[in-house]
């Protein structure tokens, strides 16, 4: 590591302050240039301990930045992991309140619900679809903290991977009886669709990416516990919203899952 104890605490106060206020920032690479992957996970870190001592709970993981498109959308080449919190979940049909947000973007995704441990190294797709209780569509709605979404990796990460909201909804499906490679998805805003793909757009296969998830965690001696929501990476590019703007994300075969910004 790079930092030291305070300054990591101090960039923690500060994009976490950015989240809670919602106003953007400079990266944080630009005042640290030389800081390290451990360094941006234990901001990250950080910024989740700040949460949980306040009275907030964990409920959940999300991979990002896990297709070819929003790869190139945001110019950067690794997946990267976040956590997301109680109060970023959204009930399936309700509200955002965009006065809460900064300049908030949607993605389709494939949402995992674990029933066994997920653990690294060796975790591959045929461990995670036998760990895995359900898939459920979810609408992630990203936020990232750094003044027009511009980053780079390790200012991502530190920021918990522009994680905002997520809504889950529509159908639980049973991943035996489903090809997740070619599930079709298809993002609508205000009723006109905007975006569409297949699940393997994410890594080839959206569990690539819960395997990825649980091997990097196996770096740290954690793992992935029974019964853990994971959002598995946007399908597509993530698209912009403005207030007044209503969202629906239809999964083949899983239903529809929908969001309004207020
Ligand atoms: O969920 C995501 O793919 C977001 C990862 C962070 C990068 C971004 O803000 O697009
Ligand atoms: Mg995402």
């Amino acid at each position: 590591m790079k930092l030291d104890r305070e300054i990591i605490e101090r960039l923690a106060e500060r994009l976490e302050g950015c989240e809670l206020e919602a106003r953007d920032t400079t990266k944080i690479t630009d005042d640290h240039p030389d800081m390290d992957w451990d360094d941006a996970y234990a901001i990250q870190d950080e910024i989740k301990r700040r949460k949980l001592a306040r009275g907030a709970r964990i409920v959940g993981l999300k991979a990002g930045l896990t297709s070819h498109a929003k790869m190139k959308q945001m110019g950067v080449d690794t997946p990267v992991f976040g956590f997301l919190a109680d109060y970023f979940a959204v009930p399936d049909g309700g509200e955002v309140d965009s006065a809460k947000l900064i300049h908030p973007k949607v993605e389709p995704e494939i949402a995992f619900v674990t029933k066994a441990p997920l653990s690294g190294p060796g975790c591959h797709i045929g461990a995670v679809l036998a760990a895995t209780d359900f898939v459920i569509p979810a609408i992630e709605i990203i936020d990232s903290r750094y003044r027009d979404f511009k980053f780079d990796l390790k200012s991502v990460v530190a920021d918990n991977c522009s994680s905002s909201r997520f809504v889950v909804g529509g159908r639980m499906g049973d991943v035996a009886a489903l090809d997740l490679r070619t599930l079709g998805v298809v993002l609508e805003k205000n009723g006109e669709p905007v975006a569409f793909g297949a699940g393997a757009a994410v890594l080839g296969h959206p569990a690539a990416a819960i395997a990825m998830l649980a091997n990097m965690l196996g770096e740290k001696g954690e793992e992935i516990p029974a019964g853990t929501l994971i959002l598995s990476g946007g399908i597509t590019e993530a698209v912009a919203v403005q207030p007044g703007d209503a969202v629906t994300l239809r999964v083949q075969d899983l239903g529809s899952v929908s969001v309004r910004f207020a």
